[in-house]
């Protein structure tokens, strides 16, 4: 995998033209000289989006973890796979090379087939961020067993409905988790989840934090003893390129979470491609994504991207506050990580905490900085492109999604010129479309609408488990023959995209359309502010009328509220015009967020609305207690 990196402009543009006009060409060659097979394909791309139907590299027969592993022994074999550094900064970090992970992956792998499980069966993992996570993706990926990762911060409910949907034969978990100066007992979480699923067989239990837990017979067996005892080889299960490799849930507006279908051949291309090029890996950089692998960045740009690239990625088991606000910058010193990814909910945060911690560590190795999850306000952007960056490493603003499995729209690290609060261009193979209410694209710069694709990429969903016309009906019966990707966006003058948000963020206050973004953006920098979010209200006049929830960087200082709410409405005069002023601002302690750092507006809609009674499952939140206390203050 050593050329196939963009490195510069013009080159990004004749690669994309190419990918445009040829994409099965273009795929073609990417999966013939990156990869290992077992067979080549009969066709590289089938499609229809009116069925939907999409299938890449039909015929081809592989396997993940031979192009994520066993290819790399001979050249790399000693060179660490993945770096482990735990919750606590005292205990070592933990070297994984590839020769090692290979062993330890066929044992896991060997130990599936012992406890029964085979090809086709689904597995949920619900563990921590510890090195038996990522391995036991592996593992299932080695005999063709599709994972269905939780992510170990749900709660009981969360997990037997994620159980349940997809009839999981196993659960894979620990005893217990270490989050900063926290221990949380898992396994409890599992035996109660476990009451309400009876496809669940047998539960494997990695020890982590050594507690005391209850172990029910018959059904639940240490992990250990199990690895110790099992053959390091283990022959990979040679799948073919449809056959699904994960499922992976994301909630939707409404409804029960979605069980995205991740299918093998297709997604590794698209991650590994996406991997080598939207963070410019070279061989001997160490690269962080600390996202969760319980969410897509972590399953596409932790594990598979990164390994199938023979690259080291770290793994951190902790969270950025522990021991203190300095943690991550601590490790990206100790390690001189190269490649650095997060969330923007993480840069605000660390942001509010000012420059001091940043400061005290050589940052020097960082040559690149990502974003995901959400659009990053401006002052967010400068403060990490300042802090972080030091100005030198390019910001990617990456959008993408569950669905998409891998990067869509990113800039290339000194290649595409940044623009904050960009996600700039389309990547290699992806065709963005802007349309209108009416159903028409919108051509050419300077346009605003709904962001859709218009022809597959090689990692796209599939389908949903086990409910196929949800996946037609969500996706691609909006606009004819295009995904519907669900968020607004515009692009610029130059074809830059700026992704505005989910189109349920827009708000239309008197005949204007605004988007929450860059209201958000513009509140976002006054000094005193550290979060926002806006959502609309029913007002008789406007239609709707704007309500902002804003969180103080420092609550605790008493300040004149009334004062403060002007400022805020003369920034957004400033920023947008009178037009974007706020009617109510609310300060609160905190925001409702998703467990991966997502602002959720829906729930602060409702509150807004006075439509209380139905604000749905707040349960899975990972601040469930500002509800209340947002509800208590309510203007
Ligand atoms: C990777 C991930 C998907 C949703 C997506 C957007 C939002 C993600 C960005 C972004 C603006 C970005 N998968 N989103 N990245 N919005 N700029 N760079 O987050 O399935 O959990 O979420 O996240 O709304 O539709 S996800």
């Amino acid at each position: 995998m050593s050329n196939y990196h963009i490195k510069h402009l013009e080159e990004y543009y004749k690669v994309y033209r190419k990918s445009i006009r040829e994409p099965e060409n273009f795929w073609e060659e990417i999966a013939e000289e990156h990869f290992v097979w077992r067979k080549k394909w009969d066709k590289v791309l089938d499609w229809d989006f009116s069925k939907p139907q999409i299938k890449w590299f039909e015929g081809a027969k592989l396997n993940i973890t031979e192009n994520c592993i066993d290819r790399h022994l001979a050249t790399r074999g000693d060179k660490t796979a993945i770096l482990f550094e735990p919750n606590n900064p005292d205990e070592p970090a933990e070297h994984i090379t590839y020769k090692q992970l290979h062993q330890r992956v066929n044992q896991f792998a060997n130990v599936l087939k012992e406890q029964g499980v085979e090809k086709g069966d689904r597995v949920c993992i619900y563990v921590p961020m510890i090195p038996e996570l990522a391995i036991s993706l592996l593992a299932c990926a080695r005999i063709g067993a599709i994972h269905s990762v939780v992510f170990a911060g749900f709660s009981s409910t969360a997990l037997s409905t994620r159980i349940n949907d997809s009839d999981c034969k196993m659960v894979i978990t620990s005893d217990g988790s270490y989050r900063g100066a926290k221990t949380i007992d898992l396994k409890g979480i599992v035996d109660e989840a476990l009451e309400d699923c009876p496809s669940v067989k047998t539960v494997l239990v990695a020890k982590r934090i050594k507690s005391n837990i209850n172990m029910k017979e018959g059904r639940d067996k240490w992990l250990q003893p199990l690895l110790d005892n099992a053959s390091t080889v283990c022959d990979a299960e040679i799948m073919d390129a449809e056959d699904p490799l994960f499922i992976l849930y994301t909630s939707g507006s409404t409804g029960k979470p979605k069980g995205m279908v991740h299918t093998t051949a297709g997604y590794m291309v698209y991650t590994a491609y996406t991997f080598k090029n939207a963070f410019q890996y070279r061989d001997n950089d160490v690269y962080w994504c600390t996202a969760d692998i319980g969410w897509i960045t972590g399953h596409s740009y932790i594990v598979y991207g990164p390994l199938a690239n023979g690259a080291t990625t770290v793994l951190f088991e902790g969270v950025p506050s522990y021991p203190d606000f300095g943690r991550f910058w601590e490790i990206v010193d100790k390690h001189k990580v190269n490649q650095f990814y997060t969330a923007p909910t993480a840069i605000r945060a660390l942001a509010k905490q000012g420059t001091e911690l940043v400061g005290k560590y050589d940052l020097s190795s960082l040559k690149v900085l990502g974003s995901v999850g959400e659009p990053i306000n401006e002052e967010a952007w400068h403060w990490y492109n300042d802090n972080v960056g030091r100005k030198k490493s390019p910001i990617i603003d990456s959008w993408w999604q569950t669905e998409t499995g891998g990067i869509m729209i990113t800039p290339i690290p000194y290649v595409t010129p940044t623009k904050p609060t960009y996600a700039t261009l389309p990547f290699i193979g992806v065709q963005p479309a802007l349309m209108d209410e009416k159903g028409d694209e919108l051509k050419g710069n300077q346009v605003e609408g709904r962001l859709c694709i218009k022809f597959p990429w090689p990692s796209i969903a599939r389908t949903i488990w086990g409910n196929h016309e949800r996946y037609k009906e969500t996706y691609f019966s909006a606009y004819k023959n295009m995904y519907f990707t669900g968020d607004g966006a515009l692009r610029d003058e130059v074809g830059y995209y700026r992704i505005t948000g989910r189109v349920d963020d827009v708000i239309i206050v008197s005949g204007h359309n605004l988007g929450t973004a860059p209201i958000e953006d513009a509140i976002n920098e006054h000094p005193a502010v550290a979060e926002s979010a806006i959502v609309g209200f029913p007002h008789d006049i406007k239609g709707s009328a704007l309500y902002g929830y804003v969180t103080l960087k420092d609550a605790g200082e008493s300040r004149d509220h009334n004062n403060l709410r002007k400022e805020i409405n003369q920034i957004i005069t400033e920023h947008i015009g009178p037009i974007a002023k706020l009617d109510k601002i609310q300060f609160s302690e905190g925001l409702p967020k998703t467990r991966s750092g997502k602002i959720m507006r829906r729930i602060l809609r409702k509150i807004a609305s006075n439509e209380m009674d139905n604000l749905g499952d707040v349960s899975t939140l990972l601040n469930p207690e500002v509800v209340q206390s947002i509800i208590d203050n309510r203007l």
